[in-house]
């Protein structure tokens, strides 16, 4: 059986919720937990053999091969259970469902994710990793809550960012929102359509994850 090396965090639940949305039970997955609070994770020599960057999610095949980066880890779960498709149908659909997932990647992930290390996150980062300094933490996430706008006018009155279904475009902008949320961060003023967007897919299945401790 596979194994998810699992943990709190955005992330992991990520891959938790595609999971799910594919309807791969926990009996088809063995999750291994890390505690990430007390950085078990970087600490763990084994672990570290199977994803030298020390970060969870790690999905680890029956061979042995380790699989890391969670969208990477989601594009292969779709190629072996293609259906159903939250990836796009044709090559047309997936450069749309991927250009929104690289868009939000590239321009909510990582300013967000960054900004809370240098801020909110720091003692537990500050110790594990070089930071921002505290007023470029609060300036880069800033930034990333500009964008959060800027989502929230392509996202318009859908509920979908792509194809008009339910896509791995709007799981991870819905994972990342709620990671935002257990930090204590709301959706910037002015964005009534991602309120909405949050509010309509908290009744998915797999949303629940979010309500579980670890
Ligand atoms: N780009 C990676 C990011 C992985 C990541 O940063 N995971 C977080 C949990 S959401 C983590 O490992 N945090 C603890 C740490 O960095 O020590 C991915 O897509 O999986």
């Amino acid at each position: 059986m596979p194994k998810l090396h699992s943990s709190l965090g955005p992330n992991p639940r990520l891959v938790r919720m595609f999971l799910v949305e594919k309807g791969i039970g926990e009996d088809r997955v063995e999750r291994v937990h890390y505690d990430i609070i007390i950085g078990e994770n970087r600490q763990d020599a084994e672990y570290l053999k199977k994803n030298p960057l020390g970060t969870i999610p790690t999905f680890e095949l029956d061979d042995g091969t380790c699989l890391t980066e969670s969208w990477p880890i989601c594009e292969f779960i779709e190629e072996m259970h293609p259906e159903p498709n939250l990836f796009g149908e044709t090559p047309q659909e997936r450069a749309e469902v991927r250009k929104w997932v690289r868009l939000f990647d590239q321009e909510v992930v990582v300013p967000m994710t960054m900004g809370f290390r240098a801020t909110g996150g720091r003692p537990m980062f500050e110790p594990r990793m070089a930071v921002l300094s505290e007023a470029a933490g609060a300036e880069i996430a800033a930034m990333s809550d500009e964008k959060w706008r800027w989502f929230d006018e392509a996202l318009g009155s859908s509920n979908h960012f792509a194809l008009g279904r339910f896509t791995f475009a709007d799981l991870i902008v819905f994972c990342f929102a709620n990671f935002g949320f257990t930090v204590g961060w709301k959706l910037p003023e002015g964005t009534e359509n991602l309120a909405r967007f949050v509010d309509t897919h908290n009744h998915r299945e797999s949303a629940a994850i979010w309500q579980q401790a670890e």
